[in-house]
């Protein structure tokens, strides 16, 4: 099975609530290794940018209004599957039908403000982390 790198970024409702450590324990628990981390406060353009797939829904505006509103930490994964192992840590987008013992079901508020993001496709992880992250800014 294939190693792989995934985005990962810890939203302002985590960070505000001081839930970092917590979720990074979990996910290093989970045999993911955290080779690249920064924290800032994204501008309302950056966001839109990395958004862009979901310009056309409803909740645009609110979800990039929320995702400038604080810090974020934004980490790239890497190990064994990556992209699937984080997704499964995370849980599903609507906390309430999100399983057990998952991170969105532990600690997200609401669907938008759902306390991580994980990329959904070894692809969108490519891009994702090229949106973020200089190569020699990520060491294994
Ligand atoms: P995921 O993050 O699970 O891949 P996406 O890609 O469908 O989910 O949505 C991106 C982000 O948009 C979610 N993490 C969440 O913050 C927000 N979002 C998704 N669906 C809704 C919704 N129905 N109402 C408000 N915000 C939403």
């Amino acid at each position: 099975m294939a190693t792989q790198r995934t985005l990962s970024i810890i939203k302002p409702d985590a960070t505000r609530r001081n839930l970092t450590g917590e979720i990074n324990a979990r996910i290093e628990k989970s045999g993911l290794r955290i080779v690249a981390q920064k924290r800032t406060v994204l501008s309302r353009a950056q966001v839109e940018s990395f958004y862009a797939a979901h310009k056309d829904r409803s909740f645009f505006p609110e979800l990039c209004a929320f995702m400038a509103s604080g810090p974020v930490v934004i980490q790239v994964l890497e190990g064994v599957e990556a992209v699937k192992k984080y997704r499964a840590l995370m849980g599903a987008t609507n906390p309430s039908q999100a399983d057990q013992g998952t991170l969105r079901r532990d600690f997200a508020e609401s669907i938008e403000a759902n306390s991580v993001h994980g990329s959904d496709s070894e692809d969108s992880a490519q891009e994702e982390i090229a949106f973020f992250f200089a190569a020699m800014d990520i060491v294994g």
